[in-house]
């Protein structure tokens, strides 16, 4: 877009550098008409701020965790303009003022190509939907700033949050505004969602980096879109303000933007299991009779899932006192049969004073919603039709919205919470009058407490992330005993701190089955991993093949739930008849056999912003031909899983990475054939058996079949393949401590609840030994057989368990030897002659 398109004022530029002023981590240089502040803030980050005159204050509500810089981190030297080291780059300034990012090897990661740029844009060039008549805000708030940067051309450009389309988001437009695509739903085509996370990566062979935009005004990235080489960042609020993080693989670029924006929460066990939804489940009965309807057919389930209707008129924090007279009872009652309940709640409040409604009374007698500039409150159509919005950036705001659970949730047993239409989304109408538009917020509206108002330009972006947050912090405050669990559909940079996500309304379409590999990529990838698709689609009716095709793949969810809109056909795992049941329950059964894995996965993410679903890229970032593949991944670092996507699919093809691949199913090694500088091979995709390879070198633990999380489990189960070399951290917990998850940093094995097993591989040519550690931590699983699965070629000639000779069993459909004994938690040394 150039100038004239943008901007509705000739642009200022930053003007000539006029002098430079060196810190010990850091360095300011002032231009005519502009100050740039860049920052070594921690090892492998860096901190690049530009504005006209000063720089923004940093907001009581930022997603900013406190770091504590490394003193070694950075030196700046004069060498004309500047350079800062920041560990793994570095940042230049040249002496004509344009920046550089610098990579160790001397290359140009990013290099600024023209004069940084500020002035008041057009509105329609901006991208998003409007409230007809509205303005930008006075001041620095209605500013935008440009920053033009060159990027290699060999980056693929990974993360930038919620988006649709393919993992590499090279030559598009990316706006970060959250915002729902109500009525028209999303697509390949489809710019922004709920979601705004403005974060990436740039992944070619090599090396990685990465970058977080730390504006939560609107704000967009054009990322090779108007010129391939060249991404632009573009902020409303007057300042660009970018952190880089050095790398240099995919997953130092997560572990560094996680150290910055916060660990990704620990679910809880039961969070980990399935989850069944769906909006229309209006009655006790109704959701009673599903989840027997699970237990009869001895299909797995930890969760149903409440939506708006068990509400008294759409009235958050409320129980219709017709339909649910006792809620109490009810979740007692799901408790009973191994379930949980989880509610959903929306922020708009039911404009109703006087009538009863106690939390509108409050809100109002407190002033604790939004307000007009008149003071008077701003008011839209939502679900209970005219209603109020809380000013989440108020800590008062999110503390008394947080206690509100306590009476009417809590109290009742109900273990989660959902939080919809939090972008928030109003409509201009009542839905009753069949006219509804959803009706934008006035971009001035005012947030935030006198000393520190925002606009809704500001806030907007973390309106979700601030729900999410009164409300993880409330099952905190409120059931100390227990870790919080919040699902939320709105949601910001740092909310993968209190929050799991869902991508809000996807269509009963095989192109959004294969929508959700590079969209829960890619959440993973911004530092949001705990996501999920809804399975089986919401809109329109689910179809037989499609539903189970998504239950196949949503067993490797890090979230997973089925769940679908008012209005179309039943879609619980038996409304498709017994052949989808029979695939719907060999996935539930693979997914509760996993969780030893996902939970050992879920502390990965918490101690270093792991995704659990990866890219291959992830795992291989040297090796180009499998860094755009978007239709398989890697699920932790040892399986790799190539779904069904299309109708009627028999086969599929997979890009090999290298290394020895072997068949979960069969045991068998996957050779592959010759494909350019890789390999390919071609995968059967049997129904309920989706095309899972284990990696070389494999320590997967495994747990057996279980209905739900509340049975303890009776096995844990460690599938190995052979390698030269191979580690790995088995970290297992009692699954509801908060204890258990320190909020920064690992696992460690004093931490209660927990229990850390390490485990390590060692082969040559016909011996290979399997080391064991000794069990630490605080954590005691219960009394349980453990068995260990080697997939090997052939069955071994010896083996020796701790030193005595021992009988291990072959079982030739899974080409594996398998022995098991009673875990003691003690040290073990298994050898095998091969
Ligand atoms: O205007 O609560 O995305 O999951 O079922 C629709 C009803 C409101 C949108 C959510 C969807 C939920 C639905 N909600």
């Amino acid at each position: 877009m150039n100038d004239d398109e943008l901007f509705a004022e000739p642009a200022r530029r930053a003007g000539r550098l006029r002098g430079v002023k060196l810190e010990q981590r850091a360095f300011e240089a002032t231009f005519d008409g502009a100050r740039l502040r860049v920052e070594a803030v921690a090892a492998g980050i860096g901190r690049l701020r530009l504005a006209e005159s000063a720089f923004a204050p940093q907001r009581s509500w930022d997603a900013l965790q406190p770091l504590a810089p490394e003193p070694s981190a950075a030196s700046a030297e004069r060498a004309g303009g500047a350079r800062l080291d920041v560990g793994g780059m570095r940042l230049e300034l040249a002496d004509d003022g344009r920046l550089e990012v610098i990579g160790p090897d001397g290359d140009a990661w990013l290099a600024q190509t023209e004069a940084a740029a500020w002035g008041r844009p057009r509105l329609g060039a901006l991208g998003i939907r409007l409230r007809e008549g509205d303005e930008l805000p006075a001041g620095r708030d209605g500013v935008l700033a440009r920053l033009s940067l060159r990027l290699d051309p060999q980056d693929r450009l990974w993360g930038f949050g919620q988006r649709t389309g393919g993992l590499d988001k090279r030559g598009r437009r990316l706006t970060n505004w959250a915002a729902d695509p109500f009525g028209i739903g999303h697509h390949r085509g489809s710019d922004n969602l709920y979601q705004a996370l403005p974060v990436f990566l740039a992944v070619k062979p090599g090396r990685a980096f990465g970058a977080f935009l730390h504006v939560s005004h609107l704000s967009r990235f054009d990322a090779g879109y108007s010129d391939p080489d060249l991404l632009s960042v573009e902020a409303l609020g007057g300042e660009i303000d970018l952190f880089l993080f050095a790398g240099p693989t995919p997953a130092e670029v997560l572990e560094q933007l996680t150290r910055l924006t916060g660990r990704p929460m620990l679910p809880p066990a039961w969070a980990l299991g399935f989850h069944q939804s769906r909006w229309g489940y209006d009655r006790p009965e109704r959701l009673l009779e599903v989840v027997d309807g699970f237990r009869e057919r001895h299909l797995p389930l930890d969760a149903v899932h409440l939506d708006i209707d068990y509400m008294r008129g759409y009235r958050s924090f409320t129980w219709d006192p017709q339909r649910f007279p006792d809620p109490a009872g009810f979740c007692d009652a799901v408790h009973r049969r191994g379930a949980r309940v989880v509610t959903i709640i929306d922020p708009g409040v039911k404009d109703d004073p006087g009538a009863g409604y106690r939390v509108a009374d409050e809100a109002l007698e407190r002033g604790l919603m939004l307000r007009n500039g008149d003071a008077s409150p701003f008011r839209g159509y939502v679900w209970p039709d005219r209603a109020l919005l809380p000013d989440f950036a108020r800590a008062e705001v999110r503390a008394w919205w947080g206690d509100l659970h306590r009476d009417s949730l809590l109290e009742a047993g109900v273990d989660g919470v959902w939080n919809d239409m939090n972008e928030p989304t109003v409509f201009d109408a009542p839905f009753a009058s069949g006219h509804a538009r959803d009706r934008p917020i006035p971009l001035g509206l005012e947030h935030g407490d006198a000393e520190e108002r925002a606009t809704h330009l500001e806030v907007r972006n973390l309106y979700g992330a601030l729900e999410g947050r009164a409300t993880f912090e409330a099952l905190e405050r409120h059931r100390p005993e227990s870790r919080p669990w919040v699902l939320t559909r709105s949601a910001g940079v740092g909310s993968q701190r209190t929050c799991a996500t869902w991508m809000g309304d996807n269509n009963s379409w095989w192109e959004h089955l294969a929508l959700s590999v590079p969209q829960l990529l890619g959440m993973g990838l911004s530092g949001s991993p705990h996501a999920g698709v809804d399975i089986g689609g919401f809109f329109e009716n689910g179809q037989p093949e499609l539903f189970a095709r998504w239950m196949e793949l949503g067993a490797f969810y890090p979230f997973m739930r089925n769940h679908t809109a008012l209005g179309t056909r039943p879609q619980e795992p038996w409304a498709f008849g017994a052949e989808v049941e029979a695939v719907a329950r060999q996935a539930l059964e693979l997914r509760y056999r996993l969780l030893p894995y996902l939970v050992t996965l879920a502390h990965e993410a918490s101690e270093r912003g792991a995704p659990l679903m990866r890219p291959l890229g992830y795992e291989y970032p040297n090796v180009d031909a499998v860094l755009d593949q978007d239709d398989v991944f890697l699920l932790g670092p040892w399986l790799l899983v190539a779904p069904a996507l299309r109708p009627r699919q028999r086969w599929r093809s997979v890009v090999l990475p290298p290394g020895r691949w072997r068949d979960f199913w069969t045991g068998r090694e996957v050779a592959g054939d010759a494909a350019g500088d890789a390999r390919a091979a071609l995968l059967p995709t049997l129904p309920g058996r989706p095309p899972l390879l284990l990696r070389e070198g494999a320590l997967l633990p495994l747990g057996e079949v279980r209905q739900s999380t509340a049975s303890p489990p009776t096995e844990l189960r460690l599938v190995v393949t052979a390698a030269a070399r191979s580690r790995y951290r088995l970290v297992e917990d009692d699954g509801a401590s908060p204890a258990a998850a320190p909020r920064h940093g690992a696992a460690r094995p004093g931490d209660a609840g927990v229990a850390i097993t390490t485990l390590a591989l060692d082969a040559e040519p016909g011996r290979l030994v399997l080391e064991l550690g000794a069990r630490s931590g605080g954590f005691d699983p219960p009394p349980r057989t453990l068995t260990v699965e080697l997939r090997l070629d052939r069955p071994p000639e010896r083996v020796r368990l701790d030193g005595r000779d021992v009988q291990a069993t072959w079982d030739r459909e899974r080409s594996a030897a398998e022995l098991g004994w009673a875990d003691d938690g003690a040290g073990h040394r298994l050898e095998l002659t091969l």
